[in-house]
């Protein structure tokens, strides 16, 4: 309701940059910590001069930074703003929830509670890339709950996975809250075409709307157009993209932090190349960015945040291990869950590599990455 209201006032003001909002409304907070003491939240985009003197470390380089321009709204993203937050994950979940729903329906009406039952049901869940760790887990408790309880009618056992499967999830649901160190940089990473440049255009939009400034580092220097498409993004929010020609994603990214400590903008995201798992020599070179931005500052990057593609299906918990041992993944954002039907996967990380899922990607355009809720999740899917 809240976030109706929101878009509400949005959709009245005259002017739609998301630097002019003054109307916040703050979202509830179900499990987070009080956040520390923060700067001003309604500090403007850029500084005034006396406060960029303030800066630990001098520039190396002029970045180059983008001119900002208005750009206009589509209307598809204007009308958007209409749903709930829970419909729009709903909606993004149609796939995976018309999957479930149909084969869950022929599976339990008419049927008595039997062992071909059980065998039927664990083939709907690993058919939705729940895995097979997390479909013993879920068929397991259901069977004693069955026990339990003396259940004998089929239909109960829809109420019993829902359950056991928000009992899977609710672990990793684990918003990401800023620790009030700034500028809090935020590493994106993952494999190509994940969907790492998309989120950090969506995730900007997420920070703009809590009133926090932020600045995009352009650290995917090796695809062609890979900073073009960036600067759309930076585009469509209204913010600085920076990037260089040099070349090399460290000085990128580092100059990019040294700019916004300048600047004192809030949050720096940085965008990367992407990478497979396997291929050693990009994973050494995304820890030397690590490193690099360590230099910053002691505790940066404040996250690493891991882009898995919910299409992949067990290949998600592969890529999560693999760049987890190389980087120490402090979160995660899965992406595409409105193109697939598999949007068991999520339990499958929670259950196989537990990990805080910080947001889902449920569409490609501005508003469509939400804060994963575990509760909102499973209502989505059945
Ligand atoms: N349907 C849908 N498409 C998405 C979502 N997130 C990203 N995409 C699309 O996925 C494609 C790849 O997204 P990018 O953001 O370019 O992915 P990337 O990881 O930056 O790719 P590389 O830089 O090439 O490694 C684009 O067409 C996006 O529009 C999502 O949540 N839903
Ligand atoms: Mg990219």
């Amino acid at each position: 309701m809240f976030e109706f209201l929101k878009k509400i006032i949005k959709k009245d003001s005259p002017e739609k940059k998301p630097a002019a909002k003054k109307e916040v409304v703050k979202k509830p907070q179900k499990k987070s910590t009080p956040a520390p003491a923060q700067k001003v939240t309604n500090a403007p985009k850029l500084p005034e001069k006396k406060k960029a003197l303030k800066t630990e470390r001098p520039i190396k380089s002029t970045p180059k930074v983008i001119d900002k321009k208005p750009i206009e709204i589509k209307k598809e993203e204007k009308k958007s703003g209409f749903f709930s937050f829970a419909d729009k994950i709903k909606k993004g979940l149609t796939k995976t929830r018309e999957k479930l729903t149909a084969e869950l329906t022929t599976l339990f009406t008419g049927k008595k509670i039997d062992e071909s039952l059980f065998e039927e049901l664990e083939t709907i869940l690993l058919t939705s890339d729940v895995g097979i760790s997390a479909t013993t887990f879920l068929l397991d408790s259901i069977r004693n709950s069955v026990k339990k309880n003396n259940i004998e009618n089929a239909d109960e056992i829809k109420g019993l996975l829902k359950e056991k499967l928000l009992q899977l999830l609710t672990p990793i649901e684990n918003p990401l809250v800023l620790n009030g160190t700034y500028p809090f940089v935020i590493m994106v990473v993952g494999v190509n075409g994940a969907g790492k440049t998309t989120t950090i255009g969506k995730l900007t939009k997420i920070f703009l709307d809590e009133n926090k400034s932020v600045l995009i580092a352009a650290g995917d220097t090796f695809r062609a157009a890979a900073t073009e498409q960036l600067q759309v993004w930076g585009e469509r929010n209204n913010v600085h993209v920076v990037s260089q020609a040099s070349g090399d994603p460290s000085a990128v990214i580092f100059d990019a932090i040294n700019s916004a400590k300048a600047k004192n903008i809030d949050i720096v995201i940085a965008d990367t190349a992407g990478r497979l798992p396997t291929q050693k020599h990009l994973i050494d070179e995304i820890t030397k960015i690590k490193r690099v931005i360590n230099k910053c500052h002691s505790e940066a990057p404040h996250e690493i945040l891991l882009v898995l593609d919910a299409n992949t299906g067990q290949n998600a918990i592969s890529q999560l291990k693999i760049f987890n041992e190389a980087l120490g993944i402090t979160g995660l954002a899965l992406t595409k869950l409105d193109g697939t039907a598999k949007g068991g996967v999520i339990a499958a990380i929670a259950k196989e590599h537990p990990t805080p899922l910080r947001y889902i990607g449920v569409g490609e355009s501005i508003d469509d990455l939400k804060v994963f809720n575990a509760q909102e999740y499973v209502d989505a899917l059945f």
